[in-house]
C-alpha cells in the first residue's frame, strides 16, 4: 500500500525528533556548553550545578570565637591576605577588597599585607585602610627579589622576547610581568615581613567574590592539613613555557625521591584533551591552578625540594627568556612533590578574574550564574582544565 508524500515526511520528521532527544539524553554535557564550559571525560555533569554547601568536617565561625580585630586572645591563625600591588590600581584593588571584607572577613578580620616594588602613597595606605578593621601592613619588595638575577643576559631577554611578541604573546616585552611572574613564582614567601606567617590567600585588584562563607578558611586548610587551594583550573599558551616540562624533567631525573607517591602526573602530562598544547609544551599538557586567586601554606614553598626546583628553574632562565608564569610553576611543584589530597577546591568560594569564573550553586550566593566558565567568545570553553583534575585527581 502506497504511504502519502505528507505523511511520510511527518514519519521522518518524528524519526529525526526522536533521535534528537536520545541524543540530548545520553549525551548531557553537550546541554552544559551553553552554561559556559566544556565538560567530558571526568565530568558527566559540573559539579557547581550542583547544591553546593560548605565544607565537610569541623568549621571554626564567628559566632563561637573571638574573632574581634584587636583581640589578642583571637581565635585567628598565623596567616594574612596577601596583595602585590602597584598605588595606580588603588580604585580597583578598593572594590576587590569590599568584595571579600564584605563576603568573609568583616567576619574574621584576617590583617591585609600589600606589597610593591615602590613605597606606597599615603593616599593608598589611607583608602585601604578605610575598608577594613583588620590590621593593614604595607611592605616594599627588595630589589634582590624583583630584579633579573645577575646570570640573566639582558641582550638574550630582548631578543627573546621579540621573538614571543612576534607570536603574540600578551606581555612578553614588559620586564614587570617577568619579574611578576618570577616573584610570585619564588620570592614573596622570603619577604621578612612574612616570615612569622604561615597561610597566605593571594588576592588581586579588579577581582570579584560572590558568595559569602561563614567558616575560617585559614583554619580550616591548617585543621585539615591542605596545603593548597584553588578555585579555577585552566591550560596554559604552551607557546610561554615551551622548555618548562623539559627543565622539570631534567630537575626530576637529578632529585627523584621529591617525587610523591599520591602525585597528580596525569593531570599534568595529559595529552588526550589538548594534543597540540601538549606538543607545543614539550610534553606539559599546560594544565594549572590559576594563581589569581591562591590559599597556600608557605611551608610548601620555603621546603627543600620547592626551593630546589624554583632554583634550578630560575638559573635556567626562563621567567626572562620565555615567559613561564607562577601559576605553572606552582602547580607542577604540588602536582609532583605534594600528595593530591593536600590540595582543596574551595569550589564554594564564588570567584571571577576576568574571563572566568568559579560560581556554584549555592543561596550564599549572588551576582553570578552557577556553572558559568566563562564570559566572552566561544573559544574560552576550552580553556577549562576541571574535566582532566577531575578525572585523574578528583572533585575534593
Ligand atoms: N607592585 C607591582 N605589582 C604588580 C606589577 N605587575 C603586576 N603586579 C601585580 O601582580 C598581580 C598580577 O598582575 P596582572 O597584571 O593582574 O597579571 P595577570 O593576572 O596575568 O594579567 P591580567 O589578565 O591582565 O589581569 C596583580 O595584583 C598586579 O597588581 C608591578 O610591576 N609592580
Ligand atoms: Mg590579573
Amino acid at each position: 500500500m502506497a504511504i502519502a508524500r505528507p505523511i511520510r515526511l511527518l514519519g521522518a520528521l518524528c524519526i529525526l525528533l526522536v533521535i534528537g532527544v536520545i541524543f540530548y539524553v545520553s549525551h548531557p554535557t553537550q546541554s552544559l556548553i551553553s552554561v559556559g564550559s566544556r565538560l567530558q571525560d571526568g565530568m558527566k555533569s559540573d559539579p557547581l550545578l550542583d547544591p553546593t554547601g560548605e565544607p565537610e568536617g569541623l568549621l571554626w565561625r564567628a559566632e563561637d570565637h573571638d574573632y574581634s580585630p584587636d583581640s589578642t586572645e583571637s581565635a585567628r591563625i598565623n596567616a594574612t591576605l596577601l596583595v602585590l600591588v602597584r598605588n595606580e590600581e588603588l580604585g580597583d584593588l578598593v572594590k576587590t577588597m569590599e568584595d571579600l571584607e564584605r563576603t568573609w572577613n568583616n567576619k574574621f578580620n584576617y590583617p591585609w599585607t600589600f606589597m610593591n616594588d615602590k613605597p606606597f602613597s599615603e593616599e593608598f595606605k589611607r583608602k585601604t585602610q578605610a575598608v577594613t578593621k583588620a590590621k593593614c601592613h604595607y611592605e616594599l619588595v627588595p630589589k634582590e627579589h624583583w630584579e633579573e638575577p645577575d646570570w640573566i643576559d639582558p641582550e638574550l631577554v630582548k631578543e627573546s622576547n621579540k621573538i614571543l611578541e612576534e607570536a603574540k604573546i600578551q606581555y612578553a616585552d614588559k620586564a614587570s610581568y617577568h619579574r611578576m611572574c618570577r616573584w610570585n613564582s619564588g620570592m614573596f614567601y622570603k619577604h621578612p615581613a612574612l616570615a612569622n606567617t604561615r597561610y597566605y590567600w593571594r588576592v588581586e585588584p579588579k577581582v570579584q567574590f560572590f558568595c559569602n562563607v561563614d567558616y575560617d578558611v585559614f583554619r580550616y586548610m591548617q585543621d585539615h592539613k591542605k596545603t593548597y587551594g584553588f578555585t579555577i583550573n585552566l591550560f596554559d599558551a604552551p607557546e610561554t613555557i615551551t622548555s618548562l616540562w623539559p627543565e622539570t624533567e631534567r630537575f626530576l631525573s637529578e632529585h627523584p625521591e621529591y617525587l610523591a607517591d599520591n602525585n597528580m602526573m596525569e593531570w599534568l602530562v595529559d595529552d588526550k584533551l589538548r594534543p597540540e598544547h601538549n606538543k607545543k609544551a614539550n610534553g606539559y599538557s599546560t594544565c594549572h591552578f590559576w594563581s589569581n586567586f591562591e590559599i597556600g601554606d608557605m611551608e610548601f614553598f620555603r621546603s627543600e625540594k620547592y626551593e630546589a626546583y624554583f632554583n634550578h628553574l630560575d638559573r635556567a632562565g626562563g621567567f626572562f627568556y620565555e615567559r613561564w608564569g607562577d601559576a605553572p610553576v606552582h602547580s607542577i611543584a604540588l602536582g609532583l612533590f605534594e600528595d593530591a589530597s593536600k590540595v582543596h577546591w574551595f569550589r564554594d568560594i564564588g570567584y571571577r578574574h576576568v574571563p572566568y569564573f568559579n560560581c556554584p550553586n549555592s543561596p550564599k550566593c549572588s551576582g553570578c550564574k552557577p556553572g558559568k566558565f566563562y564570559e566572552g567568545a566561544d573559544f574560552l570553553a576550552k580553556e577549562d582544565c576541571r574535566p582532566n583534575y577531575f578525572k585523574y585527581v578528583g572533585t575534593h
